[in-house]
């Protein structure tokens, strides 16, 4: 199997409903079924915002410190399983600290787990941005103290409504501690949330960035500056983002010279893990194993940590 870089996967998308059960028995808490098919019955989604309130509502049982190292446990031992050698993983502050649980039980059971980890691995702390720019700045304060447990800040939650030039002031800060930056943009938000991105957030990466491909000028700023793309295609079919594996413009995205990636986003819920994603490329939409490989060469290429 290739070895890879994931570069676009949200630890609280790892949450298989197996650990969404076992969870929810250990700390008590009700579900509205305990049965895991009746849980996964569940994941069959119209849009971002479907995907997402199933998402938010399965992470409350992520109580203690425990909880928290036991999913990223296993996540990366399935991201090794796939031939990950090294990632970089999205958390969702904001999804736990609403819930009473304290930065330091998400750092401190993450953190745990990837130290005894022999798949390289780094944080990137992600501000939901449907809860604006301020609540954004508060979270990026209270997590300085934790400045050496993530490498960056990222963007994500629903993107539509909420544009990138929102969070300028919580980007500079982070810039100026030295924190690295990307944004979901262009998923299901227009090539103007990937140029903002871009100038105003001084993003190094794009997450998705699908739509990008609408805008010729925008793909050749994207080609020129070497911005890569992490684009997660079992993630875009569940999230109907494109009709079918069939329509999907990644071909054309490297076709262009984009430095494209291929990432899983929230495997539990989207079908599967990163190698997945390749395969289901190579077997639904035929991409050949010379560009598959230039692929995995991309993903070490666009990663902020050399490994
Ligand atoms: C996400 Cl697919 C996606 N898009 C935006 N925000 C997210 N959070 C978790 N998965
Ligand atoms: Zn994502």
């Amino acid at each position: 199997m290739r070895s890879k870089a994931e570069l676009h996967v949200h630890i609280e998308g790892t949450l298989e409903p197996e650990l969404v059960v076992e969870l929810a028995r250990r700390n008590r808490i009700e579900l509205p079924t305990f049965d895991v098919e009746a849980i996964r019955a569940r994941y069959d989604f119209a849009d971002l915002q479907s995907f997402l309130d199933i998402y938010y509502e399965n992470t409350a049982v992520l109580r203690t410190e425990q909880d928290f190292y036991d999913l990223a446990a296993a996540y990366l031992g399935r991201a090794r399983a796939q031939g990950v050698r090294h990632a970089e993983i999205f958390f969702d502050p904001q999804a736990h600290l609403s819930r009473g649980v304290s930065l330091e039980v998400v750092f401190g059971g993450l953190t745990a787990a990837m130290k005894d980890s022999d798949v390289s691995a780094a944080l990137i702390l992600c501000f939901l941005r449907d809860r604006g720019a301020e609540e954004a700045e508060q979270v990026l304060r209270a997590a300085l103290p934790y400045r050496d447990h993530f490498i960056g800040v990222g963007l994500d939650s629903a993107e539509v409504g909420h544009p990138p030039s929102l969070f300028r002031h919580v980007f500079d800060i982070a810039a100026a501690e030295g924190l690295r930056r990307v944004a979901h943009a262009g998923e299901e938000g227009g090539p103007d949330y990937v140029w903002e991105a871009l100038d105003i957030l001084r993003v190094e990466r794009i997450d998705h960035g699908i739509r990008a491909m609408e805008d010729p000028r925008l793909v050749a700023r994207l080609r020129d500056e070497r911005i890569p793309l992490t684009v997660c295609p079992l993630s875009n079919v569940r999230l109907r983002a494109v009709p079918s594996l069939r329509d999907h413009i990644l071909p054309a995205m490297l076709d262009e010279g984009l430095v494209v990636t291929v990432n899983s986003d929230d495997p539990a819920y989207f079908g599967g893990y990163v190698e997945d994603n390749y395969r289901a490329l190579r077997e639904e939409l035929g991409m050949t194993d010379a560009q598959l490989d230039q692929i995995a060469r991309n993903s070490f290429d666009a990663s902020f940590v050399r490994v």
